[in-house]
């Protein structure tokens, strides 16, 4: 895949271009590289099959992008790119992931003070040079210190919406090949944990050999670290490392449980083992050389007394005993959430219109949307006004009765969405949380909504008694159902606002306000911990995709992932429901 290559370099593009002051284009190639990071086709294949034109008609992917592209499948680089780094040698990617630091102060730190990098960055920040520059001081060389130590702690994990594809990619070239029975991507990606440090590949094949090679030719290895029998180690071209495992068949249950981990969990499993007079390896478990299971994971689990479990829950955190007791929740199954309740349109800061999400939600086979646009306070997103969700809502009213007559969609995209009749279009908003917690639509606007949500977007630096006490006030708006992206964060690039989730919590429960778990891959908010909070709390969860684009809205397996990982089950899942369910639901309330 050459995805990644160009998302790099569209976000090298975005920084730079705002270094120099270009209106626009900025913004636009940073859309373009997210989107591209998360597609699913690979870019070369498609500009194989259709040419310039069909990489236009990737969304976001604009004219000048699409050249691009070509220009760098034909001479492997982006000549203005090029350019532009010869003017600033400067590592800007590296740079902009320091919170708080934008391409203005990086322009300005390479001007008066020769950064290049964050070991410059480090060294200067801590030496007190920065603070004695106009325009930056020592407010700022703080933020770049506290910045750095984020970083640290953030390490360089991946998010894990954006290495799913191509773990399932490869894990597809492995099950292709003869004598192969097994092959599965283990470690963390199985357990949809958030981020990924390495990806770790099981393969069980009696041809190890022809596992072996393949692994360490596939096209995406920049270096090789180890090669052996049974194991291998490499660098891949997206800055990570993978690991594959070969071993007979007769030992995947146990290799796969193994390999699952978590690492704590299975020590723990390997003590319940040891206190039955068991061990338990990779190749299976045993007492003395009699192996006594290794075929399956379940009779693995089975032997040690306890329920086999889904690998979200292996957290150590309570579901080893829950195991034994028989007390694990019917997890929420994949494929359960049945509409998506925050998208966005080009009503505001969407890349599509409203018809045009409407088709994608219907071919992707959910039973509604709301229209959650920004809302006024927002200029810079065009937010919408009572008059301009009015308007919307008069937009929706025509799409929902086209719907409902059968004559809308299907007529471009295939016939998943054709005559479709079933189909809600709801009317929402993303309404903007004040400084004070008061939402900036009126009740009366709110009121005509079908179901209202309302966010923080602004004034994110608060103390925490004060941001938990502004998203309480908000909570206690009688027309409010569901709080978005209760933290705050975005992963690797801004910690959650300063805010007591506990209390957040008590008060979604008390004011029958659901909190959202957004799965936009950056943003996973509520997180897993948190969510399992709430849904102990008895507070629902909405699973939302906020999708910007057709392609984000299949973000939502990402989102029922980290709901599993909360231990959330169908009933703790709103948009679970069946639509007259949560109409009436939302209903109520009024
Ligand atoms: P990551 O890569 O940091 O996202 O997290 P994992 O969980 O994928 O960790 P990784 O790649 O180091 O190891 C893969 C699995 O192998 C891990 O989930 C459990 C197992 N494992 C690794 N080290 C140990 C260990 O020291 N003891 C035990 N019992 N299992 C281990
Ligand atoms: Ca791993
Ligand atoms: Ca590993
Ligand atoms: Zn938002």
């Amino acid at each position: 895949m050459i995805n990644q290559d160009i998302s790099h370099l569209f976000k090298q593009m975005a920084i730079f271009l705002e270094m120099m002051d270009v209106p626009f284009k900025p913004a636009a190639y940073e859309k373009a590289a997210g989107e591209i990071e998360a597609l699913d086709r690979d870019l070369r294949d498609i500009y194989q099959e259709g040419g310039l034109k069909a990489l236009n008609a990737v969304p976001t992917v604009g004219e000048s992008m699409a050249e691009k592209i070509e220009e760098f499948i034909k001479i492997g680089q982006i000549k203005e790119l090029e350019r532009l780094k010869k003017k600033f040698p400067v590592e800007v990617e590296e740079l902009y992931r320091v919170e708080g630091l934008g391409p203005k102060t990086i322009k300005l730190l390479w001007q008066k003070l020769r950064i290049k990098n964050l070991h410059d960055l480090e060294a200067a920040a801590k030496a007190g040079k920065i603070a004695v520059i106009p325009h930056l001081g020592e407010k700022t060389e703080q933020n770049i210190l506290r910045g750095l130590e984020f970083l640290r702690q953030t390490g360089n994990r991946k998010i894990l919406g954006y290495i799913l594809p191509l773990a399932r990619q490869i894990e597809e070239r492995f099950r292709k090949l003869p004598g192969v029975s097994h092959a599965v991507i283990a470690g963390s990606l199985r357990r949809r944990q958030e981020t990924i440090g390495d990806i770790d590949l099981l393969v069980t094949t009696t041809k190890p050999k022809m596992a072996q090679e393949t692994f360490v030719k596939m096209p995406e290895v920049i270096a090789v670290y180890a090669e052996g029998v049974g194991r291998s180690s490499v660098r891949l071209n997206n800055g990570m490392d993978a690991d594959i495992r070969i071993l007979p068949p007769e030992s995947f249950g146990a290799a796969l449980q193994y390999f699952t981990g978590d690492k704590q969990h299975n020590i723990e499993l390997r003590k319940i083992a040891i206190q039955k007079g068991f061990k338990l390896s990779e190749y299976g478990l045993f007492r003395g050389r009699r192996r006594l299971a290794g075929k399956t994971e379940e009779e693995i689990y089975k032997k040690l007394g306890m329920d086999w479990m889904p690998p979200e829950l292996r957290t150590a955190s309570g579901e080893i005993a829950a195991a034994i007791k028989h007390t694990l929740p019917t997890l929420l199954p994949y494929g359960a959430v049945r509409g998506d309740l925050q998208v966005q349109t080009n009503w505001t800061d969407g890349a599509a219109s409203l018809e045009k999400m409407t088709e994608a939600a219907m071919t992707a086979g959910l039973d509604y949307i709301a229209i959650t646009d920004h809302t006024k306070t927002l200029a810079m997103t065009g937010g919408l006004d009572e008059k301009g969700l009015a308007r919307q809502g008069k937009a929706i009213d025509k799409i929902n009765a086209q719907i409902a007559a059968g004559k809308f969609g299907g007529e471009k995209s295939g016939a998943k969405s054709a005559g479709r009749k079933n189909f809600r279009v709801l009317k929402s908003a993303e309404v903007n949380i004040l400084k004070d917690g008061s939402l900036d639509i009126q009740n009366s606007a709110l009121k005509k909504l079908d179901v209202v949500s309302a966010a923080v977007h602004t004034n994110f630096k608060m103390r925490r008694e004060e941001m938990t006490k502004r998203i309480i006030k908000a909570l206690q708006n009688p027309y409010l159902n569901i709080l978005f992206h209760p933290t705050g964060r975005l992963i690797n690039q801004r910690p959650p606002y300063e805010i007591d989730i506990d209390a957040v919590i008590v008060a979604a429960k008390k004011n029958n306000v659901a909190l959202e778990l957004d799965c936009f891959p950056d943003r996973t908010d509520l997180k897993d911990e948190h969510v399992r909070k709430a849904v102990d709390a008895g507070v629902k969860i909405v699973i939302d995709t906020d999708a910007h684009s057709p392609d984000h809205l299949r973000y939502i397996e990402l989102g029922e992932a980290t709901a599993r990982r909360g231990w959330a089950v169908e009933k703790d899942v709103l948009n679970a429901l069946p639509l007259p369910k949560l109409l009436a639901y939302f209903r109520k309330k009024r």
